[in-house]
């Protein structure tokens, strides 16, 4: 052989495995790794006959990622066939048909639902109504199968609880995403429509991995320009691409725009121009993306334009676009994060106000839109008010995954742990039981729109969420959009096997890690019910001592309160009495003192520094061991993840190594700043246990951080 091509033999495949780690192991393919199977065996016998009946763009994709997933779980090349005739193939997907199914198999599997079922034979069938029911079947079917888990004998059945399943984005036209903490947006608008990045197919595919049927591709504070011709043809290349996988696009409408892009004198709801100009504008939305969702609107709300400046009320403003999309099937879903620009009460008591009475005057295409809590994704929150308290309009809850609030991209906090706290909190609307998850799933009140939405996290960083394990809290929240009474372990365990590993010395201490990481934040920044003591506008890290500000609910002692006295915001009767806006048991409980479960204890009360808690304590010194407790658990991360290198690609291991470093370096400065400043009115020494902060408090008031990404 000629040496340069010996040499070329010799070096090539040198060359390929040292550059394949570098492209393979950067979190791109996210939970959808396909990594070789621990015992390949059955499924590759499975997968070696395969059965697909129909042809459809969705089915193409079906097909497309069964041959990912056995490229990646078996070792050799893999092609596939789909053809195989009924008798010979093991895995088969297919609608149901009467003559193939038991008779007792009668249940509706819905519009989305699915079923997996072995025959005696240990043939594999993937059954549902719809193509898109296969689809998420087959993405079950894989996702146990990488899991190392089998089909129980009785079969799997999944049907989804909430019918729209949504990611809402902060993404501005321009490409900056507010709130985005994971690089600029996916959205590339300039290239839009005629260049099709590959990554919307990816997003796509992902979401529909974890059964999300909807998108909001822009900001709530909205662009009219979105709205013009030039704007939607991009919007419908994105629907188009996003059709087969299931998922339906929305796009948030400015409140103004009729007067911005229709030059007409105001954008009144009850004047008839306007109304006719929507009605005209749904039309020609509806010409470019026939499946159109409809619209998220933010009215009234930090400057957004609404109902509000004419006097009339968020129904008005509401059913004006309702009243346009309805010919074409789109609904509207209106934000409940409405306060006032002039603090005239507590923050925390306005969105009931401006809705409640307002239960029953929505047209039936028309969801409200409320965050968890009352004030604004706290690191905890209370449940908002609002849930159980408007029985006759759908409501629908909006979730932040991208984390404003939470230690942006470099603090790991688990979410569906705080999701799942407040989904199962109970509103005692309807006696005990009513809880959150049941005003949602629409069984409380026989709602017939639901919706769950998630702010996303998600942006042009190669692993989607800047950091890896965020990418847990994408896919948790389709998990819990899908089926609200998924647990928080489940979804642990579920995400750490497809994206890691399956080994149990990896997936104990890891999970533990992630369990408990959403106590850990809430412990090293808000303890004991604080909260909104974040910096300035960005956010980012502590800034209890922000005050004197042009709006007084944008600062920190608006919310603390706190002074030689005590600390903590009284939203009992002897102060704003927001308790009055839950339920009799709640404000019996949440009111008193004794019974109040402490994690809201400054939530809704002004407390004495030197109140005993359960402990035995004092609020002081459980304060300031709740802070250190944080900051143990923060460090205690990084050793556990030290420790875990050899379960870990080395580029993944070291990017998380490096994000929980930071982590618990800042949980130091959130302990340190806070409790300087909080110590000031306590006036007492730190309790034994407490590290005494290395700086003074004017050190951390002096921090600036000019560049945050985001604001
Ligand atoms: O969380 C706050 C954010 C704003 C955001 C607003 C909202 C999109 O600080 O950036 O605006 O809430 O939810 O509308």
């Amino acid at each position: 052989m000629n040496p340069y091509l010996r040499l070329l033999t010799f070096l090539i495949p040198l060359l390929l495995q040292g550059i394949s780690p570098l492209f393979s192991k950067d979190g791109y393919k996210l939970w959808l790794q396909y990594h070789p199977l621990e015992s390949p065996q059955k499924v590759q016998r499975l997968m070696g006959a395969i059965r697909v009946e129909g042809d459809s763009p969705t089915l193409a994709i079906l097909k497309k990622e069964l041959q990912l997933a056995a490229n990646g779980f078996f070792d050799e090349n893999h092609p596939l066939a789909f053809d195989y005739q009924e008798e010979s193939a093991r895995l088969i997907i297919s609608k149901r048909s009467p003559q193939r199914w038991d008779p007792a198999d009668k249940g509706s599997l819905g519009r989305e639902g699915f079923r997996l079922l072995q025959n005696d034979a240990g043939a594999i069938w993937i059954a549902a109504d719809t193509d898109i029911g296969l689809l998420y079947g087959t993405f079950k079917w894989l996702q146990l199968m990488q899991a190392g888990q089998s089909i129980p004998a009785a079969g799997f059945h999944s049907e989804p609880k909430i019918q729209r399943r949504i990611l809402n984005h902060w993404d501005n036209l321009n490409r900056t995403v507010e709130r985005g903490y994971a690089g600029a947006s996916i959205w590339n608008w300039h290239r839009l429509p005629d260049h099709i990045d590959q990554q919307y197919h990816d997003y796509a595919r992902a979401n529909a991995s974890i059964g999300i049927n909807g998108t909001v591709v822009t900001n709530v504070n909205a662009n009219a320009l979105v709205l013009t011709p030039e704007y939607l043809e991009k919007a419908a290349a994105l629907a188009d691409v996003f059709r087969p996988y299931g998922i339906t696009l929305y796009l948030t409408a400015r409140f103004s725009a009729p007067m911005e892009l229709g030059r007409l004198p105001t954008a009144d709801p009850l004047d008839p121009e306007v109304q006719e100009w929507w009605k005209k504008k749904a039309e020609e939305i509806y010409q470019y993306i026939p499946d159109f969702g409809g619209f998220l609107v933010k009215a009234d709300s930090e400057g957004q334009p609404g109902p509000h400046n004419y006097q009339r009320s968020q129904a008005d403003g509401a059913n004006l676009l309702a009243d346009a999309l309805k010919p074409h099937g789109g609904i509207v879903m209106w934000r409940a994060f409405v306060y006032s620009e002039d603090t005239p009460d507590d923050r925390a008591k306005q969105a009931y106000q401006e809705f409640q009475p307002y239960d029953g005057s929505f047209r039936d295409n028309v969801i409200v839109q409320v965050k968890n809590g009352a004030i604004d994704f706290q690191p905890r929150e209370p449940f908002h008010p609002l849930f159980g308290a408007m029985p006759q309009t759908p409501l629908m809850m909006e979730f932040q995954i991208t984390q404003e609030y939470l230690g942006q991209a470099t603090h790991h906090v688990f979410l569906p742990s705080l999701y799942t706290e407040v989904l199962q909190s109970d509103t005692y609307v309807n006696g005990p039981g009513s809880t959150v998850s049941k005003v949602i799933d629409g069984s409380l009140h026989g709602y017939s729109l639901t919706a769950m939405a998630g702010v996303a996290n998600i942006g042009t960083d190669r692993n989607w969420t800047g950091h890896h394990f965020h990418q847990a809290n994408w896919f948790g929240y389709g998990r819990l959009a899908w089926d609200p009474q998924t647990s928080p372990e489940t979804i642990a365990d579920e995400w750490l096997r497809l994206t890691f590993t399956n080994a149990p010395e990896f997936i104990k201490p890891v999970k533990k890690m992630m369990l408990q990481s959403h106590e850990m934040a809430v412990n090293y920044m808000t303890p004991l019910g604080l909260h909104h003591i974040m910096a300035w506008s960005h956010h980012y890290g502590p800034g209890p001592w922000v005050t004197d500000r042009h709006r007084d609910d944008w600062t920190a002692t608006y919310y603390h309160k706190a002074s030689e006295n005590g600390v903590g915001f009284d939203r009992t009767a002897s102060g704003s009495n927001a308790l009055e806006q839950y339920a009799p048991e709640l404000q019996e409980k949440w009111g008193n003192l004794q019974q109040i479960p402490e994690k809201y204890l400054l939530w809704f009360h002004h407390v004495r520094w030197d109140h005993p808690l359960k402990s035995g304590r004092t609020l002081w010194d459980e304060m300031a061991l709740r802070y250190q407790k944080g900051v143990d658990e923060a460090r205690e991360n990084v050793a556990t993840w030290q420790n875990l290198q050899s379960h870990v690609d080395e580029e993944r291991h070291a990017h998380v190594l490096s994000f929980l470093k930071i982590q618990a370096k800042e949980a130091v400065w959130w302990k340190d700043a806070c409790l300087l400043y909080f110590q000031q009115f306590a006036q007492s020494p730190l309790p034994d246990g407490v590290e005494p902060p290395e700086k003074n408090l004017e050190y951390f008031m002096g921090i600036r951080h000019r560049y945050v990404p985001g604001n």
